[in-house]
């Protein structure tokens, strides 16, 4: 359950009616209720806003799909998953937001996906608009030949929703470089169009573009930076937890590795490991992005490191943590350990990982807080880069790419900063984060007439 805080009087009628409108969908309740909590300021000074509705519309996605995706196992049993895309909003440009395949996915889940995804784009200042999509397929365990079959059968249904100017998906949990191959493979026969610009994450050498992979994980690292930077710090020398060992989560080691932190812990669902020495990260992609392993394979050849099934990474002392695998992941109890231990600086890779009551515990607490919607934005952000390097046909280096994506995130920073403190709420990224990007939702959405 989300806790109930006071609305303005309009904004909770609202707030209502997409509880009663949408039964049981939880998370996308609590996605909205964030959002809707910091734009009391706003409609006082944008009155229209309130007038033509913008809030009300903004929550109703433009267009859902629900779809049956059969496929078959490698001992010819026949299995029925469930696909979803929610096309939120696409004011500012195309439909774009990742695929998440994982057995928790349901349309509540893409729904606050596809909800946070719209500000998200907004905010990284590219002409893309917003929407999620997936399966409750759960990949572990699944042979290379049934996530082939899963993913043809998948995109065998969705493609007629997608397009270069349509809609362009990328990956999330459980959908990576492997399974955008596959998708684009079965998208490219079904049309007969080499149609690069339609999905993000390609590979390099058929379209992908370089430091998309990279992309989220240092995205997140340099908001943390401008964080400190902003209190007269650096990342140099701080000891760090960063959860999940997936793609967000390795980059997110490397580039704070790169700027001189020290990352100590990262995990799976299974438990997490402590390397006091620094995560060797060669052997967590050896582990992870080349054999697909579990995370505490890791203590089986570091020695010194100690695996904890089942553990709470938040127990172990930090000063910066960066939330890295999923929603809801640090809830109030995890705020407060996090904060009594000495943590300064949170940035989040994951996209909503603190409860309502942990964001009030680190914001109460005045720490640095990068909340999902501007700290994770470079990978969506670079996806657009991605786009644009296919338009053009063009390719460009590493070193540019990551210049581009630097100067995104500096610049999501100095936004949502400056926001924050115009409306009366210095330092507090996610009030700057939920107002920057809905302002520029919003006064599209007026300019196109009713939309
Ligand atoms: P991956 O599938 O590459 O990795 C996910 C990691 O998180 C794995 O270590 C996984 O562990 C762990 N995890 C997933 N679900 C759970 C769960 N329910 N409980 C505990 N641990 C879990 O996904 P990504 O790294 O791409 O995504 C991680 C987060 O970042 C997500 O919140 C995603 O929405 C967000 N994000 C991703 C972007 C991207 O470009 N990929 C962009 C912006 C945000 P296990 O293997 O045990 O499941
Ligand atoms: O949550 C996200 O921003 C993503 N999963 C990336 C979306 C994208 O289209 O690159």
């Amino acid at each position: 359950m989300t806790t109930r805080a006071a609305l303005p009087e309009g904004i909770e009628a609202a707030y209502q009616q997409v509880q009663a409108r949408n039964p049981g969908e939880e998370e996308f309740h609590q996605a909205v209720k964030e959002v809707l909590e910091s734009l009391g300021p706003v409609l006082v000074k944008y009155p229209e806003f309130a007038h033509q509705k913008i809030i009300q519309r903004v929550c109703e996605p433009e267009r859902q799909v629900i779809f049956r995706v059969p496929w078959q196992d490698d001992r010819c049993e026949i299995q029925i998953n469930r696909g979803f895309r929610v096309q939120f909003n696409s004011v500012l440009g195309p439909y774009k937001g990742g695929l998440r395949f994982h057995p928790s996915v349901s349309l509540g889940i893409i729904k606050f996906l596809g909800f946070e995804q719209i500000f998200k784009n907004a905010l990284t200042g590219m002409p893309i608009g917003g929407a999620k999509g997936g399966s409750d397929f759960d990949p572990k365990g699944k042979s290379e030949h049934e996530i082939m079959r899963f993913c043809q059968s998948f995109m065998t249904e969705l493609y007629r929703h997608l397009g270069e100017y349509t809609d362009v998906p990328a990956g999330d949990i459980g959908v990576g470089g492997r399974e955008i191959g596959y998708l684009f493979g079965q998208y490219k026969r079904l049309t007969s169009r080499y149609e690069s610009g339609v999905l993000t994450g390609k590979g390099i050498g058929w379209g992908g573009a370089l430091v998309r992979k990279e992309a989220t994980g240092y995205g997140a690292v340099y908001f943390v930076r401008e964080m400190l930077k902003v209190r007269g710090d650096s990342l140099a020398g701080k000891t760090c937890l960063v959860s999940g060992s997936g793609n967000v989560a390795i980059y997110t080691i490397e580039k704070l590795a790169e700027l001189g932190a020290k990352v100590i812990a990262c995990s799976d669902s299974n438990g997490f490991i402590i390397d006091e020495k620094g995560i060797d990260l060669d052997l967590v992609k050896q582990l992870k992005e080349v054999e697909r392993r579990r995370i505490a394979d890791y203590a089986g050849y570091r020695k010194h490191a100690r695996y904890i099934a089942g553990g709470n990474i938040w127990d172990t002392p930090c000063q910066v943590a960066m939330p890295s695998a999923t929603q809801n992941e640090i809830n109030g109890h995890d705020a407060a350990t996090l904060v009594r231990n000495g943590c300064i600086a949170v940035g989040e890779g994951a996209n909503m990982p603190t409860t309502p009551e942990g964001v009030r515990v680190f914001l109460d607490a005045g720490i640095a807080y990068g909340p999902g919607k501007a700290a994770n934005a470079g990978g969506v952000a670079t996806s657009a880069l991605e786009m644009q390097q296919n338009a053009s046909r063009d390719a460009w280096s590493f070193e540019f790419t990551e210049r581009k994506l630097d100067e995104i995130m500096t610049g999501i920073h100095t936004t949502t900063y400056e926001t924050a403190e115009e409306f009366g709420a210095r330092g507090n990224y996610v009030v700057g984060a939920n107002i920057a990007g809905f302002i520029k939702v919003a006064k599209a959405m007026l300019a196109l007439g009713l939309i």
